[in-house]
């Protein structure tokens, strides 16, 4: 209780900010989207990472107001990349606590009309379970986001249990698959071979593949002999303030 009355004094003292992490297209080296990642600048601590308090917020329903300016502060972002020519989109990571409010949508729609901010710039993260027990009227409201321009994304996919049948007809454009099936990938031959049909079979049903977690280059090169394009990890870059991902990845003259 008293972590839920500090979060909510954070949120008042503007005490969150957002950092971003590049998503790499190998072929050519340039980042194509940017993950949000929060962090809380305590001010009596060091940065404190999402791990240590969005689980807190979610128990406690702080999460709502947490994503809501998480949401508000990603389309000001993006929409001031978008005018600036710097087409990456922003993934966004939205739990089930907030999903499962029946305004998200509204929500989510009234911060993209704030800052105008164009629906391609957007992309949204779910979780793999949560992607697996969505309602009707979820499903509906995410199929017609999609058709808008904005991108759906399933995180972490690999560490819950996915009904695979069901993957195809879900209103998902990418994967991105968990570090836990890469870690390994270059010492084990066992965590190979789940990468590599994992990988296979979410291509075959037309899905784009992001790799989470690539560390160093021996998995990118196994990586990339399994077929895999899209990267992100501590291999090309940390989750940054926008400036310095702004520097590296999208320098403006
Ligand atoms: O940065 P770190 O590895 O500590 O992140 C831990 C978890 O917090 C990750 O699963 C990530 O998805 C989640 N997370 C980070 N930023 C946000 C956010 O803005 N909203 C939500 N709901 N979760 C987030
Ligand atoms: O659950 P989600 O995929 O949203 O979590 C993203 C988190 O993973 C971020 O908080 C980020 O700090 C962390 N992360 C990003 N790249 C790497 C990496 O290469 N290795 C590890 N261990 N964690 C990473
Ligand atoms: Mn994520």
């Amino acid at each position: 209780a008293e972590l839920e009355r500090d979060l909510l004094r954070a949120l008042e003292r503007e005490e969150f900010l957002l950092e971003f992490q590049p998503q790499i297209e190998s072929l050519s080296g340039r980042a194509v989207a940017a993950e949000a990642l929060v962090r809380w600048a305590h001010p009596e601590r060091d940065l404190v990472m999402p791990g240590l308090f969005v689980p807190i917020a979610e128990e406690s329903g702080v999460i709502v107001a947490l994503g809501d300016w998480v949401m508000d502060r990603v389309c000001e972002t993006a929409a001031r990349w978008a005018r600036a020519g710097i087409a990456h989109r922003i993934a966004i990571n939205i739990s089930s606590r907030e999903l499962e409010q029946a305004d998200f949508f509204l929500r989510l729609r009234h911060a993209m009309a704030t800052h105008a901010t164009p629906p391609v710039m957007l992309e949204l993260e779910i979780s793999e379970s949560l992607a697996m027990d969505m309602e009707a009227r979820l499903l509906d409201q995410l199929g017609a986001l999609r058709r808008e321009g904005v991108r759906v994304a399933i995180d972490g996919f690999g560490t819950g249990y996915s009904n695979l049948s069901r993957l195809k007809d879900l209103p998902v454009d990418r994967i991105k698959i968990d570090r836990s099936l890469v870690r390994d990938i270059a010492i084990s031959a066992e965590a190979r071979t789940i990468c590599t049909a994992i990988v296979g079979l979410l291509q075959g049903l037309g899905l784009e593949v992001v790799v989470e977690g690539v560390e160093n280059q021996a998995q990118m090169d196994m990586l990339r002999v399994i077929g895999c394009t899209l990267f992100q990890g501590y291999h090309f870059d940390p989750p940054m303030r926008e400036l310095a991902y702004i520097g590296r990845y999208a320098p403006q003259p």
